[in-house]
């Protein structure tokens, strides 16, 4: 990765992304321990807010399967899933209105954590939300919707903790599994951004912030 190079060391920031062989880091993937903690309150109320305009629905993939996260949208762009495929529209295909406007507080807080991983003025367009309940998993994928590929995604996790599969280029490969609590940040970018990735089974659980559920917001430059 170019532009997403460090220029020195930050162990606290690799944390849980290193790998159980050493200490190195998995390529483009930083993990911000904790980035989000003083802003979750906020994020929450903005999330239950948009809730009310577009509500969380489970999508049905082309395959045909409904999935068992549970997603809505800010910003100008949102991605959706249907029979047809999958891509990033700027209306709620249930309401056909618009998606509800991105709050200032994302988009900063996205850009503050881009900017700690090394890339500057990233300006996202689009924050796909995510409710898992305990038992709920995203199976591997790549995201590859998005019209370039050169900025990076940032991803916010709120509420349960989850385990991040980290994979590589092919579904078959091994993924890493890394653990993401309340207020974690993972800015990935560069050369594993195809990279094949997913959520392990949400373990029953109850935060004090979310009660049975988590939620993961990935802001991108989508359009
Ligand atoms: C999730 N995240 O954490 C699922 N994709 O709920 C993703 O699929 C994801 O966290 C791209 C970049 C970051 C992510
Ligand atoms: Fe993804």
């Amino acid at each position: 990765m170019s532009r997403g190079r460090r220029t020195k060391a930050q162990p606290d920031l690799f944390g849980a992304a290193d790998t159980a062989a050493g200490r190195r880091a998995i390529d483009g993937l930083r993990v911000l321990k904790g980035f989000a903690l003083s802003e979750a309150g906020d994020l929450l109320a903005a999330i239950g807010a948009v809730a009310e305009k577009a509500p969380f629905r489970r999508m049905v993939t082309p395959g045909g399967f409904r999935m068992s996260v549970a997603m809505t949208n800010f910003g100008c762009a949102g991605w959706v899933a249907d029979r047809t495929g999958y891509r990033y529209q700027e209306t709620d295909p249930e309401s056909g209105r618009r998606w509800p406007p991105m709050p200032r507080l994302f988009a900063d807080l996205a850009a503050r954590a881009a900017a700690a991983a090394g890339f500057t003025a990233f300006a996202p367009d689009a924050c796909l939300v995510n409710r898992y309940e305990p038992g709920t998993r995203l199976t591997l994928h790549q995201d590859r919707n998005e019209r370039g590929f050169d900025q990076p995604i940032v991803s916010v996790s709120l509420g349960l903790p989850a385990i991040f599969l980290f994979g590589g280029k092919e579904r078959s490969d091994r993924p890493h599994r890394v653990p993401l609590t309340h207020g974690d940040v993972v800015v990935w970018g560069g050369p594993s951004r195809l990279n094949f990735h997913g959520i392990a089974e949400l373990a029953e659980g109850e935060h004090p912030a979310t009660g049975r559920l988590r939620y993961n917001l990935t802001l991108r430059k989508a359009l």
